[in-house]
């Protein structure tokens, strides 16, 4: 029996309703296809900040090379500045270990409506890959005559050709892999930001010659936000910047129903490092503690996890249980216009993986 080793970061918020939710689900999927799952929790995050000045320990990226793959949570507390948590534990882990593929899928599920009128199920089904170690996430630049009244802030963009070259290689891969509209959109703000994004471009250009059976389209992000609402459907894979793929991912997870629903795998292609799986959401303070976070993007993360350490029967089963549960209507949180609770909505999907 093959032994994977799972490690949890729930964070703040509703990480920490949303993480044993998925663990559950975790444990049920693995006895089911005969798979054996060790967890370990690190009670790192906002908490352990106000406790010893530091999000996470200095040996934090050591402990966690031990495990097969990480399943995150959620970062972010009111009384941190959200830099300061941000900083402190996500991005340093994707960076560490140069997690440099972030893959945010969004799929339009039976029993869930779009905000969009006339969309039907799986009508929309379209995945970002966002870049994920540099870009405007680069962290790079500074403060100068910090808190006086002459204050200057610089914060610089970092574009390589290394890292433009194998985020753009690996949507084209994705797009073939996928094999559905074998589409592959590049977003870009190249006419305003004309370093940076215009290496972006060129290597776009350049590697979609070595990809004649995939149809591409650049576009300026802008009008990317703009046909994210106005032609949905038309979207396969799309390659974005860190922070471009982040805003427009939360685009994509609306119109597919909810950010709630909205999983995220930031992932080392060549294995050399654990890959770490986590919803899109934040920690949602406002929800936090009363049962009601939808936990569904988390155990699709899961779903995601599995299918990442080669265990597709249990990544399988999960997805097609979270589909049943949504379907049913019994797996609908608040978020999705349904009044599920965060152990309901859990039940739901474990009740159909027996
Ligand atoms: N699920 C982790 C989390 O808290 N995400 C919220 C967030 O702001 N993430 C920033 C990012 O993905 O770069």
């Amino acid at each position: 029996m093959r032994k994977l080793s799972i490690a949890l970061l729930p964070g703040d918020g509703i990480g920490q309703e949303v993480v044993p939710a998925a663990r559950r689900v975790l444990e049920a999927a693995a006895s089911t296809t005969g798979l054996s799952l060790h967890f370990e929790a690190f009670d790192w995050g906002s908490d352990y900040y106000f406790q010893h000045g530091v999000m996470m320990p200095m040996d934090a990226l050591d402990r966690l090379r031990r495990h097969d793959a990480i399943l995150l949570g959620a970062v972010g507390h009111p009384d941190i500045p959200d830099h300061v948590t941000l900083n402190g534990m996500l991005l340093p882990i994707r960076r560490g270990f140069d997690l440099y593929v972030n893959v945010r899928p969004a799929f339009l599920y039976q029993g869930v409506a779009s905000p969009l009128a006339g969309y039907q199920p799986g009508s929309i089904d379209m995945v970002v890959i966002r870049e994920n170690t540099e870009g405007e996430y680069a962290n790079v630049g500074g403060f100068l005559y910090h808190h006086q009244p002459e204050e200057v802030a610089v914060q610089t963009s970092l574009f390589t050709r290394h890292g433009c070259e194998r985020i753009i290689r690996y949507a084209f891969d994705l797009a073939r892999r996928r094999n559905r509209q074998r589409r592959l959109a590049s977003i870009t703000k190249s006419n305003a930001q004309g370093y940076g994004m215009v290496l972006w471009d060129r290597i776009f250009r350049q590697v979609a010659a070595e990809y004649p059976d995939i149809e591409t389209e650049s576009l300026l992000v802008d009008a990317a936000a703009m046909n994210f609402v106005r032609r949905p459907s038309t979207f396969d894979v799309v390659v974005a910047s860190n922070l471009f793929g982040d805003i427009l991912s939360d685009l994509s997870a609306v119109v597919t129903g909810s950010i709630g629903l909205a999983p995220s795998a930031n992932l080392d292609p060549r294995r050399q490092s654990p890959s770490l799986f986590e919803p899109v959401h934040g920690s949602a303070p406002d929800i936090a503690g009363k049962g009601l976070a939808n936990p569904l993007a988390t155990i699709l993360a899961a779903a995601m996890m599995m299918e990442h350490l080669d265990q597709p029967a249990a990544a399988a089963s999960i997805e097609s249980a979270v589909r049943d549960a949504l379907a049913s209507g019994q797996a609908l949180t608040a978020d999705l216009g349904g009044q599920a609770t965060t152990s309901a909505a859990t039940d739901a999907v474990l009740s159909r993986l027996a």
